[in-house]
């Protein structure tokens, strides 16, 4: 039985990897390293720290410790500059009316992100009273695919994680919901997110209904 659903953020609520490629991009021109969107595909999941140092190996640069500070910084606010204009419009097709779905039938929500800006982006869009627990980049020690983040929602909401799914677009964030013990839903592309329990493509026509008869079908196998 599902008492509880985790949602990633980005790429599953709202698409802001477009704003995070922007950011970088700017970012790594200043530092003379070419960053593509296939680049930005290889950062999804990634906490800002791990992004960062994926950009510098590409670009076979050594930065001490202060400057990647700064760099992460200077990301962040123009990152925070694209952000700040979001609207409700953004949430992603079939979201808004699945939380209602789960909120109506008594299901516990919480948001399991790797990023820093996760409250922000709920507010933007008009998403913040769905949410009884946010964990974000600010609350964990360990970023995907540590099952941390995952494990500090459902410990806030009182669920267990065999009664609790997660939705999740990146391996790394399959990966942290399988090895915490969760129900893994991949958001995307079945091709990639090879470890999820199952994989659909978005929340548009998708109902708590279809999803209670996956996870029943599953465990019954
Ligand atoms: P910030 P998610 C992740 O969000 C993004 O997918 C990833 O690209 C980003 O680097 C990370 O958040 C950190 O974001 O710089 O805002 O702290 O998919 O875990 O919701
Ligand atoms: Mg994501």
């Amino acid at each position: 039985m599902i008492k509880a659903c985790i949602f990633d953020m980005d790429g599953v609520i709202v698409d802001s990897a477009k704003y995070h490629f922007l950011a970088w991009q700017r970012l790594a021109a200043d530092l003379s390293i070419t960053f593509t969107e296939e680049d930005n595909e290889k950062l999804k999941g990634l906490s800002r720290v791990d992004s960062l140092e994926r950009i510098l190996e590409k670009g076979d640069l050594q930065l001490d410790n202060d400057t990647k500070l700064a760099l992460m910084d200077q990301k962040n606010q123009w990152y925070l500059e694209s952000i700040k204009e979001m609207k409700p419009e953004e949430v992603l097709p079939g979201v808004r009316e699945f939380l209602v779905s789960l909120q109506e039938n008594g299901i516990g929500i919480a948001l399991g992100s790797s990023s820093k800006n996760a409250q922000l982006i709920l507010e933007k869009c008009n998403l913040t009273t769905f949410f009884k627990s946010v964990i974000d980049g600010n609350k964990v020690t360990f970023s995907k695919p540590d099952p941390e983040v995952f494990l500090k929602g459902a410990s806030e909401l009182n669920v267990s994680p065999k009664d609790t799914v997660v939705f999740e677009d990146a391996i790394a964030g399959v990966a942290a919901a399988n090895s915490g013990g969760f129900f893994s839903v991949g958001i995307g592309d079945a091709a990639s997110l090879t470890e999820a329990r199952i994989v659909i493509p978005g929340f548009e026509n998708f109902t708590l209904s279809a999803l209670q008869s996956i996870v029943e079908d599953q465990q019954n196998n």
